[in-house]
Parts: structure tokens; C-alpha cells; sequence
């Protein structure tokens, strides 16, 4: 190699909100920095959820880089990537300075606008081909022929998707305090992909938008290969929606059984996947799946249509049962909409106390990046990036924005009593011992750390912290957004199309 770039790849830290149930290790990152690394650049990573400021530029001052790249899947992260890339310019000016991910790439322009200078370019999609790509130009300034590449001068080529998703495994040696790393009761976890992508296509999901509805697969060995590599008994699976095919999920299970790889798995899947394909997810309990996400998002049919969830209140009921019948526990997640009073609240308690599984609650958001960006995005009672973390009410809300958070917090309070409470208390108690004697201690800080998190004057105080950074104004409201403009990969057809005309 000619010119190798020393490279620096730092992850923000954790959401304020999300830090009780979750803290993950950075897998996009990893698979950025393997990338990197495979293109013959001296690489090292930073996580921000796990490592402190100080120790960032401690690793910054001894591994002197040439360039460092930044990752912003979350929005509510904006702010502080900004901040340090300010930092690592007024220390380093000559240092490139890179960002990517989910988020950032449906607002490059402004990000890059807000940033002042402080970042070179902004790779919008997929980063396994762009990192190294805008690597190899870096010497001569020449990110403009990048695919994907956003800079002051301009766009470079529409980006590009990873062909076959095993050309690099993530780089999870670059990480370090891999047990801090854990979700709930798997404590401590490593994360694992196995597919990527969605077919659907709901209003305030922007996994579709990114990838443009494509979906891909690990081959069956790659997977199992990775996984071997995984020293973690507990493995949570990132794809958007698992085991789509029943046939991945049997050969993929199959390559992992040959390896006698034995793990405790939790994975995200839609409602109807689980009740059409359960021969798979039974196989799957087999292997070690114990828990599982279910995106039911509304208890009724008029809020599954209003989402385009394509599904139905039956079908979710249903798949309720077939998870219960397999023994794995569900966590739901339902979304809050800020038109909702007293009386809503009230009925997702009663619901979330009747049934066994594990409730949560998100509060609607629109997101750049997806329809409804388009459709409520005006609506905005707040630009400020911090809150756009689907715990806070960025829309209108019928209650006095106190009232609704006072109800949001004693809803989420019910929920995680319901779970930390006197009936789950021997359980979680026994599950807590067994962490400390195994010096895992994430889970049981959790279990502590509930009121002062979740407390409704504090998500009140939120809205009247000084904002430096705010969203971009949105676009007008539309009621039928045009979906190529949503697209950060545009599917090939589409591709094709605008090709030949
Ligand atoms: C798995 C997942 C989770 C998991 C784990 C999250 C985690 N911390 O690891 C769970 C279920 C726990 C979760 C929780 C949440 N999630 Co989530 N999650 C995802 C999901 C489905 C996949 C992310 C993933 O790991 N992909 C696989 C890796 C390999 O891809 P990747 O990280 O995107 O990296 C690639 C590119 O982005 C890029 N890239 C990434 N970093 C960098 C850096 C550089 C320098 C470059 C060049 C490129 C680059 O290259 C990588 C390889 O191609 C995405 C949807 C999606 N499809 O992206 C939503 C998504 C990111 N989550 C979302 C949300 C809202 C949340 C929550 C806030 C929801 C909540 N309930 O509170 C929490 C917050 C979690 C937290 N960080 O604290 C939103 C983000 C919205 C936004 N605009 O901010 C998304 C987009 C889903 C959606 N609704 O549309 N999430
Ligand atoms: S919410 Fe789930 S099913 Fe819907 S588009 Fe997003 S990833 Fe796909």
C-alpha cells in the first residue's frame, strides 16, 4: 500500500434513555474498521459507550492518526459527534475527519453545514466500500469520486451496498471492555448479524429507506464461522427482522449446530414472520433462543394501518401464543402516540398487566428518513437533536407536555415493576446473583438505576436545555410521500429505471 492512513474509529456514547436496558457493542463500526484494516490502513476504535473522553484522547495522542471516522446510526447523537469532531480539528487540523451510518446519512448536507468545517465528509450508506474507498482518495483530497460521499464541494457517486455481506467479519478484537456489553438478562452480549435489510415498508421505520427494501444474507458457514468467533455465551442478533426465509434461519442454525456452537440468542422479528414460519423458531429454542423483540407498535387496527405495519391485531395475537407455547419471552414494544390522553395509557396498563410478556414504550417520532418525516414533520414542537430519541415528545402533544410525561413515566413504571417487582423479584434476584458471581454487575445496576432515569421532570427539563444543534427545517407536508426520495440506496429497479431514462 502507498499511502496507508492511520485510521481512528470512535463510537459516540450511550443514549441516555436506552443505557438502563442496553449497551451494545458497536458492530457496524467493527465491520467499518475490518474493512479498513483489509485495505492495509492501521486501525484502532474507540467506543464512547464503554471508554471515557479523556481516554479517546489519550488514544488519540499515541496512536496519532491521519484520519478519523465517526458512527451516527442515532440521531439524538448528532450533537456530540460534532462536538468532537470540532475537538479533533482544533488539536489536529490536518486530520480527516469522516462520519457515516444510519442516521446521518438521510441529513448529510446539514450535518455538514452545522459542523463548520469541523468534518471533511459524511459517507452516506453502507460503509464496508466507502471507508476504504475514501481512504485511498484522502491523500489527494479527491472524496468527490467516492461512492456516497458528501463534502462541501458536493455529491460524489450514489453509494454502494456490500455485495456479499461475509467480504469482511466484524474487526471485534479493536473493541476492548467487550463485558460491558449486554441487553436485560444477557449480561454480557456480543452482537451478531446474520441478514440485513427489510422488505415492508412502515411509516416510521427508515431500515427500509436506507437499504432501499433490499434484503441480503450471511451464507450459512460465514454466519457460523462469526459466531465462533464470539466469546460470549449471550448473542444478540441486530437483523431487522430475523429468519424472513425459514430457510435461513435452518441453514444457518445447522452450520452453527456442526460447529457445536452453543449460545443463549435474542433476536427482533415481525409478529407474522413468527406465526408463519414457527417450525424455524422452534428449532431455534433448540439452539438457545431465549428472547425475543415483537414490534406490535399498536393494540389497534386503526394504528397498524395508520403505521403500515401490514399486519393484523390477530396475527399479533397469535404470535403472542406461539412464542408463549415455545417458552421464549417476548419483549413488545408498543408506540405512544402523542395524541393519546389519560384513557390510552390506561388501556396499554391494563393490557401490559394481563399478559406475561415484557412491555415497552416508545413515543412516535418522525425521523428523517421516513414517511412520516414527510407527512408530521411540520408538526415539530422541537428541532433539538437530543430528543429525538423516541423516549421524549417531539410532535403536539392532546395532554400538557407534563401531563403526558407524568403519564408516559407512571406507564413505563408499571411495566418495570411489573417485571422488577415482588412477582419477578425471586427470579431477577437469582439471575442477579448469578451475574455478580460471574463479576457481571450491568443487569443489577440496571435494576437501581430505574427512578432516576425514567422521572417525568426531568424529560420535562429536557425541552429547556440550550440547544447548539437543531434538525433541518423539514420539508413541506406531503400526504403521499414519493418514496425515491427517501431512498439512501435506491433499489436496483428504481436504479435502472432513472439509468435508461
Ligand atoms: C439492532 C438495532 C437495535 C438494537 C441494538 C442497538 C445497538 N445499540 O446496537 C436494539 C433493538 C437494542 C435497538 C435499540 C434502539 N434503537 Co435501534 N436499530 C437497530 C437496527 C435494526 C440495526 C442496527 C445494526 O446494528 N445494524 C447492523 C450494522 C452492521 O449496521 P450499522 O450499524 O447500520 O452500520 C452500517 C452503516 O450504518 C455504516 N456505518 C455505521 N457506522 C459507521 C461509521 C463510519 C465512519 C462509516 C463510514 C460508516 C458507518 O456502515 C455499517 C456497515 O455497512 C436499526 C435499523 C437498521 N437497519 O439500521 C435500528 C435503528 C438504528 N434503531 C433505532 C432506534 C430509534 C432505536 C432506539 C432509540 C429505540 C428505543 N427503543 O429506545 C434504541 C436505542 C439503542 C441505543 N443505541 O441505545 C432507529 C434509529 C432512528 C434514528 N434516526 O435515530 C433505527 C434506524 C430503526 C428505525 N426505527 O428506523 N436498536
Ligand atoms: S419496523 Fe420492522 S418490519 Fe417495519 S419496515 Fe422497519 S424493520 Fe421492516
Amino acid at each position: 500500500m502507498a499511502n496507508p492512513m492511520r485510521t481512528l474509529l470512535v463510537h459516540p456514547s450511550t443514549l441516555m434513555y436506552s443505557e438502563l436496558y442496553l449497551r451494545l457493542e458497536p458492530l457496524g463500526l467493527e465491520r467499518v474498521a475490518a474493512a479498513v484494516r483489509a485495505a492495509g490502513h492501521p486501525v484502532a476504535m474507540v467506543d464512547l459507550q464503554v471508554y471515557s473522553p479523556e481516554e479517546l484522547w489519550e488514544t488519540f495522542e499515541r496512536f496519532r492518526p491521519d484520519a478519523v471516522g465517526f458512527s451516527l446510526n442515532y440521531l439524538a447523537n448528532v450533537p456530540e459527534v460534532i462536538d468532537l469532531a470540532k475537538s479533533v480539528k482544533a488539536r489536529r487540523p490536518d486530520c480527516v475527519v469522516f462520519v457515516g451510518g444510519h442516521s446521518v446519512s438521510f441529513i448529510a448536507e446539514h450535518v455538514l453545514d452545522e459542523a463548520n468545517g469541523a468534518i471533511d465528509v459524511i459517507l452516506r450508506g453502507e460503509g464496508e466500500l466507502a471507508a476504504p474507498a475514501l481512504l485511498a482518495a484522502a491523500r489527494d483530497g479527491a472524496y468527490r469520486e467516492v461512492p456516497g460521499a458528501v463534502t462541501g464541494d458536493g455529491l460524489g457517486p450514489p453509494p454502494k451496498a456490500a455485495e456479499h455481506l461475509d467480504d469482511v467479519l466484524p474487526a471485534r478484537d479493536l473493541g476492548g471492555r467487550r463485558r460491558r456489553y449486554f441487553i436485560g438478562v444477557l449480561d454480557p452480549a456480543a452482537s451478531v448479524e446474520f441478514s440485513r435489510g427489510c422488505p415492508w415498508d412502515c411509516s416510521f421505520c427508515s431500515a427500509w429507506t436506507f437499504y432501499g427494501r433490499s434484503y441480503r444474507r450471511l451464507p450459512a458457514e460465514a454466519a457460523a464461522e462469526d459466531l465462533a468467533r464470539v466469546r460470549e455465551r449471550g448473542v444478540f442478533l441486530v437483523d431487522d427482522v430475523a429468519f424472513i426465509h425459514p430457510s435461513d434461519g435452518f441453514e444457518i442454525g445447522q452450520a452453527i449446530e456442526r460447529r457445536g456452537i452453543k449460545k443463549q440468542f435474542y433476536l427482533e422479528t415481525r409478529c407474522d414472520v413468527l406465526v408463519r414460519n414457527e417450525e424455524v423458531f422452534a428449532y431455534w429454542r433448540r439452539l438457545g433462543l431465549t428472547y425475543m423483540f415483537l414490534g406490535i407498535e399498536s393494540l389497534t387496527s386503526e394504528g397498524l394501518e395508520a403505521y403500515r405495519k401490514r399486519s393484523s391485531t390477530d396475527v399479533n395475537a397469535k404470535a403472542l401464543e406461539v412464542a408463549r407455547r415455545l417458552g421464549i419471552t417476548v419483549a413488545i414494544n408498543l408506540i405512544a402516540d402523542p395524541d393519546w390522553d389519560e384513557r390510552q395509557f390506561e388501556r396499554v396498563r391494563r393490557w401490559a398487566l394481563e399478559v406475561p410478556e415484557i412491555v415497552h414504550l416508545t413515543v412516535q417520532t418522525p425521523y428523517p428518513g421516513t414517511e412520516t418525516w414527510l407527512t408530521e414533520a411540520r408538526r415539530l414542537t422541537t428541532r433539538d437533536y437530543r430528543l429525538f430519541d423516541v423516549q421524549h415528545a417531539v410532535l403536539p402533544t392532546r395532554l400538557p407536555l407534563e401531563r403526558f410525561y407524568a403519564e408516559l413515566v407512571t406507564t413505563q413504571s408499571v411495566l418495570a415493576r411489573k417485571h422488577l417487582g415482588v412477582a419477578a423479584l425471586s427470579e431477577t434476584l437469582g439471575i442477579a446473583a448469578n451475574h455478580l458471581l460471574h463479576g457481571q454487575t450491568n443487569f443489577l445496576r440496571m435494576l437501581w438505576k430505574f427512578p432516576s432515569v425514567y422521572n417525568a421532570k426531568r424529560q420535562l427539563a429536557d425541552h429547556y436545555a440550550p440547544t447548539h444543534y437543531e434538525l433541518p427545517e423539514p420539508p413541506p407536508a406531503v400526504s403521499a410521500p414519493a418514496r425515491e426520495d427517501l431512498y439512501v440506496h435506491v433499489p436496483a429497479r428504481l436504479a435502472r429505471r432513472s439509468a435508461a431514462s
